[in-house]
């Protein structure tokens, strides 16, 4: 189903707010209205907000609430839209189940049948990660164990949207440009029940083109780039709907070691990143992310990756109008939990089919994203092992069937440990450590040892190269001369160090520090207040590296 937006047929209403919250047993269904509850905010991970350690640190069901009450018109359909719930969860209206989701990263979107005149709405979520959820973990004794380090925040995360339309209305829009010359052919795919017509607006708001469902040409095209990010909006309407879609014209293709976009080779200058934020946790927040982006913008990035989960929606819209590249990541984290992860009793069949519904719903979801660039389906699995490559060939047959886009994985094994699954992707993309998890704080070993992986990968299996992670924990404020580890000048040297070994590899198309911002995690005895490989802090102020960066990349 499309976002929900309101015009002249859709109505939408807005449920973000204060609800009622609680913790519950396994069994409870929301028959009747909670008697005992909290406040709690939505959208936001309840975790930081509460100041009770059980209610924080709680293993399974927690319960929201809340009462709606909305125009309601005979000839008109109504939808709920929850933009994430975090991990699975249960939606009830007025008591009676209508809906669930599978994944904490994904919105659901559910029809309202029977509305009255108040309504209740109470969404029963559950935390718990097991080998068949994604992230992937387990509980044992009642405790979340999990592979992943970033913490496993609980909540609504995303807004809570009731919208109403035509039923007669536009259920889906797929976009597809291809460049010809000075002309662009845009291929337009509707799915509906009434028939439609389209225009296509240019940014400064003339129309450019008209036409029905199939092929429309756009001449004089302006494409959409990183420098430029054009955006055309497609308007497509009929008789009872009308659905707005901002789309860009762009290629994307790999090339021997390059990577195109529009004809011209990209070098991904950026980090990986995470949704978290003091308090609300994983909630989308409109002034953390324009933060963030400006953020982007100064350090001179221009891209990122979704790690180690889909961001929200509003989030990859303002990619798009930003320009920045996107590599969007599937859920699939956690998968390296010991020496045989790929066996029945763990990461097996459901798993995979688990993870292929969230590749076609990741697709369904960000499909007419210019940002997207390039789709990675899993971080840091054990790739080493055997078993794993029936799996992710599944997988990756499967994306390539529903998608152009290239894809990857962001990988932990070593080239000397034989990756099984690297001839399938299209850019290798790792995530190395030299001088910080080994040889902790030997600067002198970094940019060597770094060059000859590198270089390994590239002479065997001949594919551009990104590092999609590289780090080193700072804490701000902390300064040593010469440096040690920790302090913002060591953060500097290391990322230094790691930028020598590939402007040496011509092959190497990217560079993703590990993370763009300090994040929560579980609490570890290598964890204060969290991973501190943030460039810039918590606060969203930038640490000596980060003025490196700028420099650098300024010139990339
Ligand atoms: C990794 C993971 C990332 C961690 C990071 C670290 O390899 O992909 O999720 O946060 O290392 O800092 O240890």
């Amino acid at each position: 189903m499309l976002y929900p937006k309101s015009n002249k047929y859709r109505s939408v209403y807005n449920l973000n707010g204060i609800w009622n919250f609680n913790i519950i047993d396994e069994n409870y269904i929301p028959i009747k209205p909670l008697d005992k509850y909290q406040k709690m905010a939505v959208p936001a991970s309840y975790n930081d907000i509460v100041a009770e350690r059980n209610v924080r640190d709680h293993v399974g069901k927690v319960v929201y609430e809340t009462y709606f009450s909305i125009p309601l018109m005979k000839e008109k359909i109504y939808r709920l839209r929850i933009g994430a719930a975090s991990h699975k969860c249960d939606v009830y209206l007025n008591g009676k189940l209508i809906g669930s989701g599978i994944n904490g990263f994904y919105p659901i979107d559910l029809l309202l049948e029977g509305l009255e005149e108040e309504n209740r709405l109470s969404i029963v979520i559950d935390n718990r990660l097991t080998f068949q959820t994604f992230p992937t973990g387990r509980v044992v004794n009642g405790k979340q164990i999990s592979q992943h380090d970033f913490y496993n925040f609980t909540g609504i995360h995303r807004d809570v949207l009731v919208y109403s339309m035509s039923k007669e209305y536009i259920e889906d829009i797929e976009i597809k440009t291809v460049i010809d010359g000075d002309y662009s052919k845009v291929l337009v795919n509707v799915t509906s029940n009434c028939e439609v017509s389209l225009k296509i607006k240019d940014k400064e708001g003339n129309i450019v083109s008209t036409g029905k469902p199939g092929l429309i040409a756009i001449p004089n095209h302006k494409l959409w780039s990183t420098e430029n990010p054009y955006l055309y909006t497609l308007i497509v309407e009929s008789q009872y709907d009308k659905y707005e879609e901002k789309f860009g014209i762009r290629k994307v293709e790999v090339k021997g070691n390059q990577f195109l976009l529009n004809d011209k080779p990209i070098y991904f200058k950026g980090f990986g990143m995470h949704e978290d934020f003091f308090i609300i946790g994983k909630g989308n927040n409109s002034a953390v992310n324009i933060r963030n982006f400006e953020l982007l913008k100064w350090v001179n990035a221009n891209s990122f990756r979704t790690s180690h989960y889909p961001y929200s929606e509003e989030i990859m819209n303002l990619a798009d109008e930003y320009g920045f590249l996107v590599i969007d990541e599937v859920p699939a984290v956690g998968m390296n939990w010991w020496k045989d992860n790929f066996t029945p009793d763990r990461i097996n069949q459901d798993s995979l089919s688990i993870h292929k519904e969230l590749v076609r719903q990741l697709i369904a979801r960000d499909k007419n994203h210019p940002c997207v660039v390039m789709l990675s389906v899993a971080n840091e699995a054990g790739t080493h092992e055997e078993a794993s490559r029936e799996y992710f060939k599944s997988v990756i047959n499967y994306a390539k069937t529903i998608s152009d886009l290239p894809i990857t994985t962001a990988e932990f094994t070593k080239y000397d440990e034989v990756c099984r699954i690297a001839d399938m992707l299209d850019v290798i993309c790792i995530n190395r450590y030299y001088g910080w998890y080994t040889d902790h704080s030997d600067l002198s070993v970094v940019c060597n040892q770094m060059k000859e992986e590198l270089q390994k990968w590239y002479s065997e299996y001949h594919k551009p190269m990104i590092v999609t992670e590289f780090g080193a924990d700072t804490i701000e404020g902390l300064h040593a001369c010469p440096s040690e580890t920790f302090s913002e000048e060591f953060q500097k040297e290391y990322i230094e160090e790691n930028c020598m070994a590939f402007d040496q590899c011509g092959f190497c198309i990217g560079e993703h520090v590990w993370n763009f911002a300090d994040f929560k995690t579980k609490q570890g005895l290598t964890r204060v207040r969290g991973n501190r490989k943030g460039v810039f802090t918590k606060e969203r102020q930038p640490k000596l590296a980060a003025h490196y960066l700028r420099d650098r990349w300024k010139n990339i």
